[in-house]
């Protein structure tokens, strides 16, 4: 009998580089820890040599890269006596602060845009109890709301406005140096609010200060081209895409992520729609890795950037895929071309439809 130790969740891993003490009671799912995947067969379509990983971070608890922050969250919300937390949720932070709150015991308010959340994180949020407040706005305006009601509530936010959100969030680039044994060129991530793309910074940046690395990525911020204020220079206030996760046009961690891009000498593009979810689709199709439409904005940024050789042949290429596609199952279904053939239950029937589809 080999004996291996439980895996218990990040904090418990990166204990040195984050803000909790021996007695610290650990709020965890399990979190963290995602594989980091090498890409086979998308690279060969594009005809260039690059190697692409991807940071599989749907495989969190809650389905999202949300649950490495919300861990830190809540566990010094607790630690501080907080009863209540609450954020405003483009979906995959409500869900996320949903399971937490209900593993430390305690309530979640969470404030969503009326029908602009994928069912599945409406689903996670109302299964874990948390009190789902819709507001008759988008995300920016909950965000404002969730400011002002926290100062006369006791409530502690849970927004990656909370400085222990990102130190949770930064450990996914000290996983992706230990695997590599380096860090990559270049990291590719979704933009919306920008807290994931500077916590990655402030991750490996952590690792280089300690003398754990010797380089530092270029870090590449993809927008949603109806929601790109990185872009326009400004913020956006009627922000549209189909990636309702990123359909945000006040980000949050706007001056962080300016210095991210000029620190790194990276730098942000936007996506539409369509190229969006024809990377989704790629993903599904060639490689067998299922993610929501807005993380598929990492690889559709990062293919378009190897084509035109912004992103050079012979780069080692890490894409965050945020969030797991069964987050979204509606998009899914409308977009995909997969054959659903209903047929007589008889075995000629079947096998007709076999036959049928065989060559496809
Ligand atoms: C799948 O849940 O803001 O740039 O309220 O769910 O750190 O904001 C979600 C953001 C990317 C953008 N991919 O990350 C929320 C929320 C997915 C996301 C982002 C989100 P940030």
């Amino acid at each position: 009998m080999v004996y291996r130790p439980r895996y218990t969740g990040l904090i418990e891993r990166y204990r040195d580089h984050l803000p909790v003490n021996d007695d610290t009671r650990l709020i965890s799912l399990g979190e963290g820890n995602t594989p980091l995947l090498k890409l086979n067969n998308i690279p060969r379509l594009t005809g260039k040599n690059v190697d692409i990983y991807i940071k599989y971070e749907g495989l969190n608890p809650t389905g999202s890269f949300k649950d490495r922050g919300m861990t830190m969250a809540v566990t010094k919300a607790v630690e501080e006596g907080s009863k209540a937390i609450i954020c405003a949720s483009t979906g995959n932070t409500s869900a996320a602060a949903a399971a937490y709150a209900a593993r430390a015991g305690i309530s979640a308010f969470v404030l969503i845009p009326d029908g602009k959340i994928a069912l599945g994180k409406l689903a996670q949020a109302m299964m874990h109890g948390a009190t789902v407040i819709q507001i008759k706005g988008n995300f920016d305006k909950g965000m404002q709301l969730v400011k002002e009601v926290a100062e006369h509530t006791p409530v502690t936010i849970v927004n990656s406005i909370n400085p222990y959100r990102l130190q949770g969030q930064k450990t996914a680039a000290f996983e992706i140096v230990e695997e590599l044994s380096c860090a990559p060129d270049f990291h590719c991530l979704p933009v919306g609010n920008a807290g994931n793309i500077s916590a990655h910074w402030m991750g490996y940046s952590e690792y280089y200060q300690d003398g754990i690395v010797a380089t530092r990525p270029k870090m590449l911020g993809y927008q949603a081209a109806g929601s790109a204020p990185f872009m326009r220079g400004g913020m956006v206030d009627e922000p549209e895409t189909v990636a309702t996760a990123i359909r945000i046009g006040h980000p949050q961690s706007w001056d962080k992520a300016w210095k991210v891009k000029e620190e790194s000498q990276g730098w942000f593009d936007e996506c539409t729609d369509e190229e969006i979810l024809a990377a989704q689709k790629l993903l599904a199709e060639k490689e067998g890795i299922f993610c929501e439409p807005a993380s598929a904005t990492s690889l559709a940024g990062a293919l378009r950037d190897i084509q035109t050789g912004k992103i050079p042949e012979g780069s080692k290429v890490v894409c965050t895929l945020t969030g797991h596609g069964l987050k979204d199952p509606d998009i899914a279904i409308k977009q995909s071309s997969s054959p659903v053939v209903t047929v007589s239950a008889t075995l000629e029937s079947v096998r007709d439809a076999i036959l049928d589809n065989m060559a496809k």
